[in-house]
């Protein structure tokens, strides 16, 4: 198989179609989605924050506020800037986490870093000064950056930590969102911005056992430094003697490997996929750049890798990484002008890539079946691809040992360890990397229940797959806008995705505000419109799913038949991006119904 990966000249696509769905067979499971579970229950210890105070109490809060925003990562920060910016003052906030910071709050692993460059990924940076000390930025220094920016906007004096949402009912008297807390709270929001993450509620493994282990065990967006000691940076002490094992090689198993082999006495990584590595090539800005740059300088770049990403040539290629180099592959672009996607030129790159990832592990890996153990076998898009100067290296080392299990996973666990092909590895550490729900239902994954106008749940609304207009507002459902990714715009980064949708939240909230609008909605035709579009791209992108290794970005292989309405925009981000910036600039009120504020809800 090794001779498909030369070269556009000599790649043989068709026994790689064949092999890619030989892989894709053995990790199929009857379970799907349903081999994960939460951590509730039984496993609900592992749902513990280790670095909020445990002890935490204060009275409930009872209060009226203009806006609520649900959650304080990037997407309800950027929404509380915009919204400051366009004059809203009573803004509240409640996090379920201790501080601003959304995923950089929870995930603090060893190794943690961006994988999309930090000069385009971190939000804000114009505004505040601030430049990331390196081009992929740690952790800690972004989770410290979303501190700087609720401070500079002054976002912390309404904001409510380790709380939940529990319920957002509608009072259509009061043209008010009731939000209830589990802390007792109360607030009746004129608005409500949900920005509850896309990747933040952790799974677990459904694997026999798994309760019965007897050691020191963890998911990894809940890292025990207090047992392993050290921090991001690594030298984890505690670790010393230890044997350490770790299910999951997904972005955040490749990073946490490296530095978990170097304190280990042992570490064991427990394979059932291997990822896509390729080169990252980190480096620290370099100061001249710095200087150099001129008003204007992040939105330009960010541009550039939207469009470098969406198969779309567009000048020179600012950031230059194995992101945008998927271009660069003998198969000129494999986007439209506005970066609608060719599927059989972009399977052609896809292909032309994973054969270099796959060279890539030969070229570093010494023990020919560990090297062979690690090389991924399905289209590059199948996965979120990893970036590492060390993962692969690390199976070099002699305290480093990969259990590949043949796509089967781990077999069971006992109070000792983890059993694999029938051998059992004893642990005292047992680190799940195993990830996050994703596109759930929005009450399993946002945690809590919405009713909207004639008391009908978002759930039944949304039964048959869900209607919005851009993923951003449903009708019913006034004054209340989501940021996720059902029916939204997709793209690599992120964040000009959430840039574009809260300026354009924060316009509407900003014109009703102003010209004392009670409710605003889409509009049924609006809505169909919107829905329409989305399933007109459903053919395609099931296509591709099907043919995609199980993982959760295809439901592990079995899209339930909501998956076509509940799909991202199927237009391409240039695209969505274009369309949110044209209906800001013509004042966003377009395609919307409103209702004039009534003499309760000003009361
Ligand atoms: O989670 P994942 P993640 N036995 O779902 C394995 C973002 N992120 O936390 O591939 C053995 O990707 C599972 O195996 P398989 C980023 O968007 C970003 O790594 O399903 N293994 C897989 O290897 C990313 O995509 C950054 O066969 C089992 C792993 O667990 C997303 O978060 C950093 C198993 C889960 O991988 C999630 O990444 C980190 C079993 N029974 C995360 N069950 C950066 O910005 C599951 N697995 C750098």
């Amino acid at each position: 198989m090794n001779s498909s990966d030369q070269g556009e000249g000599s790649i043989d696509f068709e026994a790689l179609s064949r092999k890619y769905a030989e892989e894709r067979a053995k990790r199929l499971r009857s379970d799907a989605i349903g081999q994960y579970q939460p951590l509730t229950g039984k496993l609900s210890a592992y749902a513990r924050d280790p670095n909020a105070d445990p002890d935490f109490t204060r009275d409930p809060v009872r209060r009226d506020a203009e806006v609520l925003v649900i959650g304080g990562g990037f997407g309800g920060l950027l929404g509380g800037v915009r919204l400051r910016e366009a004059g809203v003052e009573d803004i509240a906030f409640v996090d379920k986490a201790g501080d601003f910071g959304g995923t950089w709050y929870w995930n603090r692993y060893p190794g943690v870093r961006c994988d999309i460059e930090s000069y385009i990924y971190v939000p804000l940076l114009e505004e505040t000064g601030f430049i990331p000390t390196e081009k992929y930025a740690k952790g800690a220094e972004i989770f410290e950056h979303c501190q700087r920016i609720a401070q500079r906007w002054d976002l912390y004096k309404a904001a409510l930590f380790q709380t939940a949402v529990q319920e957002l009912v509608w009072n259509e008297d009061r043209q008010r969102w009731i939000v209830t807390t589990d802390r007792g709270d109360e607030i009746a929001a004129r608005f409500v911005i949900s920005c509850t993450g896309l990747l933040s509620s952790p799974k677990l493994p459904g694997i026999p056992g798994i309760e019965t282990f007897a050691g020191k065990s963890f998911h990894t967006s809940r890292w025990d430094y207090g047992y392993t000691g050290g921090n991001a940076d690594g030298a984890m002490t505690g670790l010393a003697g230890k044997k350490v094992g770790v299910i999951g090689t997904g972005s955040t198993g490749i990073q946490c490997v490296p530095p978990l082999a170097e304190s280990a006495e042992h570490l064991y990584v427990f394979q059932r996929t291997p990822a896509s590595v390729d080169i990252r090539g980190n480096r620290p800005t370099d100061p001249a750049w710095t200087a150099s740059l001129t008003t204007g300088w992040q939105q330009q770049r960010s541009w550039n890798f939207t469009y470098w990403t969406s198969g779309v040539r567009q000048g020179e290629d600012m950031i230059a990484d194995g992101w945008t180099n998927l271009l660069a592959e003998p198969t000129g672009g494999f986007g439209g002008a506005a970066g609608e996607v060719d599927p059989e030129a972009m399977q052609r790159a896809e292909m032309l890539k994973m054969g270099k990832v796959r060279q890539r592990i030969d070229s570093i890996v010494d023990d020919h079946a560990t090297a062979e153990s690690l090389k991924p076998w399905f289209n590059y898009f199948c996965k979120r691809p990893g970036f590492s100067d060390d993962y692969l290296q690390t199976y070099n080392r002699p305290n480093v040992t990969l259990i590949d299990t043949g796509g089967l996973g781990v077999e069971r666990i006992t109070p000792k360890g983890v059993v694999v092909g029938g051998r059992e590895y004893e642990l005292d550490l047992l680190v799940f990397a195993t990830g996050f729900d994703f596109m759930t239902e929005y009450t399993r994954e946002s945690g809590f229940h919405v009713t909207g106008r004639g008391g009908v749940s978002l759930d039944e609304h949304w039964v048959t797959g869900a209607r919005t207009l851009y993923g951003i507002m449903t009708r019913g459902f006034p004054n209340f806008f989501m940021m996720s990714l059902v029916q939204s715009g997709i793209a690599i980064n992120y964040m000009p995705i959430a840039e574009a949708q809260t300026a354009y939240i924060a316009t509407i909230i900003a014109n009703s505000l102003s010209g004392k609008i009670g409710s605003v909605e889409p509009s049924q035709e609006a809505e169909e419109a919107w829905v329409g579009e989305v399933l007109a791209g459903a053919p395609a992108r099931r296509a591709f799913l099907d043919s995609c290794t199980p993982s959760y970005f295809n439901y592990e292989g079995k899209p339930p038949k909501s998956v076509e309405s509940n799909q991202p925009y199927p237009g391409g981000a240039i695209k969505y991006l274009g369309l949110l910036d044209e209906q800001r600039a013509a004042g966003a009120m377009a395609n919307l119904e409103t209702t004039s504020l009534n003499q309760k809800a000003s009361g």
